[in-house]
């Protein structure tokens, strides 16, 4: 059988010289390549070590990870596409009604928590029937790495064909809860690879790593670019602008959420010596406005490259690295657009008729190729409305594609507000603000912000007779809910504007509010 497992592809990448240094963190800690292998192989025979029964519908115990970020944390997720586990990352914002939803849904055999949750996660995570719960903190202590110590730092990878399951990242959704979009070892390798090739990885290659690990762009698309060039990694443990500027004479390629361009543009040690070694700016996650690519641009020489990709999808649209030679090398990076649709995947735009759009039109995006997830976690039926019947994903985004093959995201059908790269629905804020004391109802709204971009703001309907404080509702939201999702501010009003279907108009509410950061 051919060995195929996303864990056996990265390694393969390793340089030869293993004793050279895979990772600095900005703590003056260095991993070498040879730490990497040993660690992964440590934690892949304690996983497998286990006494997991095997499921009756063949799917791989699932290890749900909810954990600061720490170079451990990584090694964690290799280790478990090493030992042929299911990695399911959870944002460490995630409260316990959250979690105790992803547990529910997963059922992972094995959840990872930090010490100071172990109390709290562990009755949750038991009670939905896993049977072993690890301490892992961002100072290399807990129960995961003492246990694993025990164990030989040699280990054959796991064989797996490529739509055998790798991970699975939890969603929410517009309406209900949160789904989790099944990813393949062939699905997150493929992407990877072609990354590589059209971002134009190189030797020598060094990467800033400063996003979160618990979502597609720092999890896979930082991480897997890196290994996959044999690239040393600068590592923070949190996104701070000053280190990063700092770091950059040291490094080629940072990837990033607008938020942290916006945040390095007010810093005044970013000027073009301090940029000049790197190679690669790359932005996604959430659109970047044309005026801080326009400023980048200005302010360092760099023309920042802006990507455009989903969780159901890892990346699918990427403006060029190199002016593309389809145009006779006149393709440039267009702020504002997204860029082509990458080597694989089919992209199109579809009209409200299912039609497709004539080049320049705005409609529905859908897609396909060989990163498109193969569905949600046993939701059989959202799977199916999420897919047209010949095979494509309709990924909830509205857009167009110029004449050239630039996309261009307009916005979208779903309702998301992107807050600093992380999304927050507004249906899953609206459902817990109403449980509130004294709310009949509530629309939650997205708003431009000069920092996260967009933010949410809440409108309450009082019950009759009452009078609830804006201010003690978002409180209690923050009992319950992770502390991004929480709008940034809430008013009290007498009603909610409404069509004559008695739908709510939101546009009417985002246009009212747009002014107010
Ligand atoms: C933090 N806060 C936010 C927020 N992040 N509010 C709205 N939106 C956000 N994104 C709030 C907290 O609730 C808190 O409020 C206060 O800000 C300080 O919290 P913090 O944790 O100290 O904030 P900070 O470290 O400054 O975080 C900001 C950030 C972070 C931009 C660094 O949000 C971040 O790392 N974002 C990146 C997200 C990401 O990686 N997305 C990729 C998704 S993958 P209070 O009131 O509690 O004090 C994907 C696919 C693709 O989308 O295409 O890549
Ligand atoms: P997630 O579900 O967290 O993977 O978020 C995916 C969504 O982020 C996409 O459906 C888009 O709405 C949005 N997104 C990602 N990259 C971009 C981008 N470059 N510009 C605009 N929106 C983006």
């Amino acid at each position: 059988m051919k060995h195929y497992n996303l864990f056996t592809a990265l390694r393969a990448a390793f340089p030869a010289d293993l004793n050279s240094p895979a990772i600095e963190t900005d703590e003056g800690l260095t991993y070498s390549w040879r730490d990497l292998d040993r660690a992964t192989a440590m934690i892949a025979n304690l996983l497998q070590s286990l006494d997991i029964p095997p499921s009756s519908d063949g799917v791989p115990p699932r290890v749900a990870v909810q954990v600061e970020k720490s170079v451990e944390a990584m090694i964690l997720y290799l280790a478990t596409l090493r030992a042929g586990f299911v990695f399911l990352p959870l944002n460490t914002a995630y409260q316990s009604a959250e979690i105790e939803y992803f547990v529910g849904n997963a059922e992972p055999a094995v959840v990872v928590c930090s010490s100071k949750s172990f109390n709290w996660v562990s009755k949750l995570a038991f009670k939905a029937g896993a049977r072993h719960v690890f301490t892992l903190n961002d100072d290399r202590t807990g129960s995961l790495l003492e246990r694993a110590s025990h164990f030989s730092d040699q280990q054959a990878p796991a064989v797996k064909q490529p739509g055998d399951l790798a991970a699975i990242l939890y969603t929410s959704g517009t309406t209900g809860r949160s789904k989790g979009a099944m990813l393949s070892h062939g699905n997150l390798l493929s992407n990877a690879l072609m990354l590589k090739e059209y971002w134009g990885w190189q030797p020598g290659d060094v990467l800033i790593h400063a996003l979160p690990i618990f979502h597609v762009h720092g999890l896979f698309v930082a991480i897997h670019g890196a290994l996959l060039n044999g690239s040393k990694m600068l590592w923070m443990g949190k996104f701070d602008p000053k280190r990063v500027i700092e770091e950059m004479p040291r490094a080629t390629v940072f990837m990033g959420v607008p938020t942290l361009y916006v945040r390095m543009l007010a810093e005044t040690s970013l000027t073009p010596a301090q940029a000049a070694n790197m190679r690669l700016f790359i932005s996604g996650s959430a659109p970047l406005l044309l005026e801080t690519f326009n400023e980048w641009r200005e302010r360092t020489g760099h023309t920042i490259l802006e990507r455009y990709g989903m969780s159901e999808t890892i990346m699918l649209t990427s403006n060029p690295y190199l002016p593309d030679a389809r145009f006779g090398n006149q393709g440039e990076r267009r702020g504002g657009t997204v860029g082509f649709p990458l080597p694989g995947v089919q992209l199109r735009v579809q009209g409200e008729s299912g039609e497709p759009t004539p080049k320049g039109e705005i409609g529905g995006i859908q897609v396909a190729g060989p990163g498109v997830f193969s569905g949600y976690w046993r939701m059989p039926e959202k799977t199916a409305e999420e897919f047209t019947p010949d095979g494509f994903f309709k990924t909830g985004d509205v857009g167009l594609q110029d004449e050239r093959g630039y996309v261009t995201i307009v916005g979208r059908s779903k309702d998301l507000i992107i807050s600093g790269g992380y999304n927050v629905y507004p249906a899953e804020i609206e459902g817990y603000l109403n449980e509130l004391p004294g709310v009949a109802e509530s629309a939650v709204v997205g708003v431009p912000h000069p920092d996260f971009g967009e933010v949410g703001i809440a409108v309450v309907i009082p019950k009759p007779g009452q009078q609830p404080d804006g201010e003690a509702l978002l409180t209690q939201l923050k009992a319950g809910l992770a502390n991004f999702k929480i709008p940034k501010r809430c008013f009290i009003e007498a009603e909610l504007p409404r069509n004559t279907m008695g739908k709510v108009q939101k546009n009417l509410l985002r246009e009212r509010f747009k002014g107010m950061f």
